[in-house]
């Protein structure tokens, strides 16, 4: 295969909603590139891009797969994302290598919530969309429908190219208004006759045609001049036009096409091809604020933005080349490490077929095996070059906890999800210390489900998947008093100390207070040190020693906060972490010989502890700030279904169908609920949940929470 000069190479991402034949629509683009001579089928597995066992059996794409095509001697790399939102982590990596994305829209259902989402992704990345309107072949395809459904979307963004003849089963002509020509299918190989425009469709023709000019010539001020004097602009001036609106996120191009029978589709890569950027002169930012720029004669760097193990090759890592020319033999350094690594194998891809070439220019996409540290997200470069910007995925949406069904397996298992979410970055496996779980955070439950399926398929494990823990924290609400002394002095040496403390509550922003009444007398505390410490689970701790007259000498103070700390990690309620507090060491006593160290740190555990229990204490629970996507119909439901989740509606924004919700949600109800919500609106709406704060539970709440605990002591006793 020969290596195509940068200006001569199309990054192009297929997006859009689940089922919008994004697949089928690359293996067409594939065929009419040369690179296949037959076409399969998503229904008869046998499609290039879904060539996993488990897009097989599902019959969708969960991976995000590199392929190419070439067309006008240009090389046209495709990937095609999943359209399910579980599996976003696809798209967003291909938008860091990608120029441009083909937003593929059903003609039979017109916008879907799945093509506002990655609509949505596209432009928050900066990527801007050609649109595809597909399967106009199926018996319920409806153009005009889906028009509008575009238009209501995005509005003045969308321009008609083409418009289709014959929409449904018969489809087979496409009248191409920038071209002025009708293309008639012949069959259903993409084979067909240019002809001139018939008389019947010359108005709606002549008038789109109008509109593409004024929309050209918005998109650049001189051609705006000339249209105003002429009212007329060339072909070429209306592709200039349209690149330039296009480019900026100001145009979305429309096409008529049909995957499945081969119609419009190389029309739409050479209208790609000839309109859309190529990564020439791109520029690509380092994670040390600096640029790269896409220039084949800058030194080498490429970019790591997929890695996977595949059948026969084990790990693969797909890769951009950023700048400069990457030749086969290549010794090149990741600048984040310092680690080097050579690519002695380089090679172009199309799906799970590779093949091998001697170099790649930059702006280019490739893949090398067995690399030694080739983790996805990882800059390999030549001396000198700074690392790429890392890439910025979702927060997590589903959160579980998970364990190796036979105990034995339980380090095979945690290398296991290692190593898988080495690969996805979407997928987040974490041993929570304080809540005693290993806990796998991803997109959604198909995307958990997948990493399952892969545990059980790829490593050859059982794992079982659980309701995770919430990590509460305690707190307390009042000031309270206490004292303990330790004394020990039986045998050996002997232990004492005493301490006298008061707890009151941490509110951020208000300095500490100094009047209490101890004892029932008022009394003012001089604060002659003061500590203050940001808790590692949130929140603070503050302590002042107050101590006069020498009552306990200041070499002992570290002793206390010790064991104030121990406590601190085992509130009395629940035994959650303890945040928010204020502590007042202002008496105690020593001993002339038997006051050490430990003899404090117990006295402070349990004059911490007590004062604690008698302040009012209170069980505190993570709440998520949640966005609810949903088309307007299902407003209804989704909020009842939040206030069944002690969830509470801030406000909310219309978007055309949709309706953004914005809502606060305890984490204690959000289990699952990326799949309850899918349930209720089949499918058609979709959420962001990001942690905010912690706010006390409801009584009755925290009631139950105590039962909880106690019967869970008893148990473990
Ligand atoms: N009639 C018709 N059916 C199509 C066309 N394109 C795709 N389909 C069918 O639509 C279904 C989904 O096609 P895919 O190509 O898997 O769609 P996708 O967008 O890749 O789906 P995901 O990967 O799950 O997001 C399959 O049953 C295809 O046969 C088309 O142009 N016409
Ligand atoms: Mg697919």
């Amino acid at each position: 295969m020969k290596s195509y000069l940068t200006k001569d190479i199309r990054n192009v991402v297929l997006i859009g909603g689940s089922k919008s034949g994004k697949t089928t629509l690359a293996e067409a683009m594939l065929y009419e590139g040369k690179v296949i001579d037959r076409r399969g089928t998503v229904e008869a597995k046998n499609t290039v891009s879904d060539n996993t066992e488990f897009e097989q059996t599902n019959q969708k794409s969960v991976y995000a797969t590199p392929l190419y095509a070439e067309v006008l001697n240009t090389k046209f790399n495709i990937i095609d994302a999943p359209g399910s939102d579980d599996f976003s982590g696809g798209a967003i990596a291909a938008f860091k290598v990608c120029e441009n994305s083909i937003l593929v829209v059903n003609g039979a259902q017109g916008v879907e919530v799945g093509t506002e989402i990655f609509a949505r992704y596209a432009k928050q990345y900066g990527i801007p969309m050609i649109v595809a309107v597909n399967q106009l072949d199926a018996e319920k395809a409806d153009w005009d429908h889906t028009i509008a459904s575009l238009k209501e979307a995005f509005g003045s963004k969308i321009i008609l190219v083409q418009f289709p003849v014959n929409v449904g089963p018969d489809f087979n002509g496409i009248v191409d208004v920038l071209t002025q020509k009708f293309y008639k299918f012949k069959d259903e190989n993409g084979n067909y006759e240019e002809l001139e425009i018939p008389a019947e469709y010359a108005d709606q023709a002549e008038e789109l045609r109008s509109e593409l000019m004024e929309k050209a010539a918005e998109g650049d001020d001189d051609l705006m001049m000339k249209f105003f004097d002429t009212m007329e602009l060339t072909t070429d001036e209306i592709r200039a036009g349209l690149r330039a609106g296009y480019s900026k996120g100001e145009i979305m191009p429309v096409f008529a096409v049909s995957g499945k029978k081969d119609v419009g589709v190389k029309r739409l890569m050479e209208f790609t091809i000839n309109v859309a950027a190529s990564p020439l002169g791109t520029v690509a930012k380092t994670k040390e604020g600096g640029e790269i720029t896409c220039d084949p004669n800058a030194p080498v760097s490429l970019f790591i933005y997929k890695t996977a193990v595949e059948q026969h090759l084990g790990d693969v890592a797909y890769f951009k080349v950023m700048s400069g020319v990457l030749n086969e033999g290549a010794d090149l350094t990741n600048p984040e490490t310092g680690n080097n690594e050579r690519l002695s194998a380089i090679y172009a891809v199309a799906g799970a077929k590779k093949e091998k070439v001697s170099s790649i220019n930059a702006g280019d996409i490739g893949c090398v095996m067995k690399l030694k540290n080739g983790k996805t997200d990882v800059t390999l470069a030549a001396p000198g070059v700074d690392a790429i910007e890392h890439m910025v995925f979702p927060d997590a949406k589903y959160r579980c906890a998970v364990k190796a069904v036979d105990k034995n397996d339980e380090a095979k298992v945690g290398e296991a999800l290692n190593k898988i979410a080495a690969q996805d970055p979407t997928i987040i496996v974490e041993y929570s210390k304080e809540l005693r779980q290993t806990i796998l955070s991803g997109q959604g439950e198909q995307h958990i489900n997948l990493v399952k399926w892969r545990v059980k398929n790829e490593f050859k494990l059982d794992i079982e998947l659980f309701a995770p823990k919430v990590p509460y924290r305690e707190t307390i609400t009042k000031v309270a008093t206490a004292q303990y002394r330790h004394k020990k002095q039986s045998g050996g040496a002997g232990q004492f100390g005493e301490v006298h403390l008061l707890v009151c509550p941490y509110v951020e922003g208000e300095p500490a207070p100094t009047k209490f009444k101890i004892d029932g007398k008022d009394t003012i505390l001089n604060l002659k040190t003061s500590e203050s410490f940001d808790l590692e689970w949130g929140g603070k701790l503050e302590f002042y020693n107050c101590v006069v007259g020498g009552a306990i000498d200041l070499g002992f103070m570290p002793a206390i906060l010790k064991g104030i700390n121990d406590k601190m990690t085992e509130g009395p309620l629940t035994g959650s972490y303890a945040r928010d507090i204020r502590v007042y060491v202002y008496d105690g006593k020593m001993h002339p010989v038997d006051s050490k160290e430990i003899a404090f740190i117990i006295a402070g555990r349990n004059a911490f502890k007590e004062a604690f229990r008698i302040a009012g204490p209170k069980i505190l629970e993570p709440i998520y700030n949640v966005d609810i996507l949903t088309p307007n119909d299902y407003v209804g439901p989704c909020m009842s279904d939040l206030n069944g989740r002690r969830g509470m509606i801030i406000n909310q924004d219309m978007d055309g169908n949709f309706t953004i919700l914005h809502a606060r949600v305890p984490l204690a109800e959000l289990y699952r609920y990326s799949t309850t919500l899918s349930s209720l609106t089949g499918g058609a709406a979709t959420f962001t949940m990001k942690f905010a704060e912690y706010q006390p539970v409801p009584a009755d709440v925290q009631t139950k929470l105590l039962a909880e605990y106690a019967a869970q002591e008893k148990e473990d006793e």
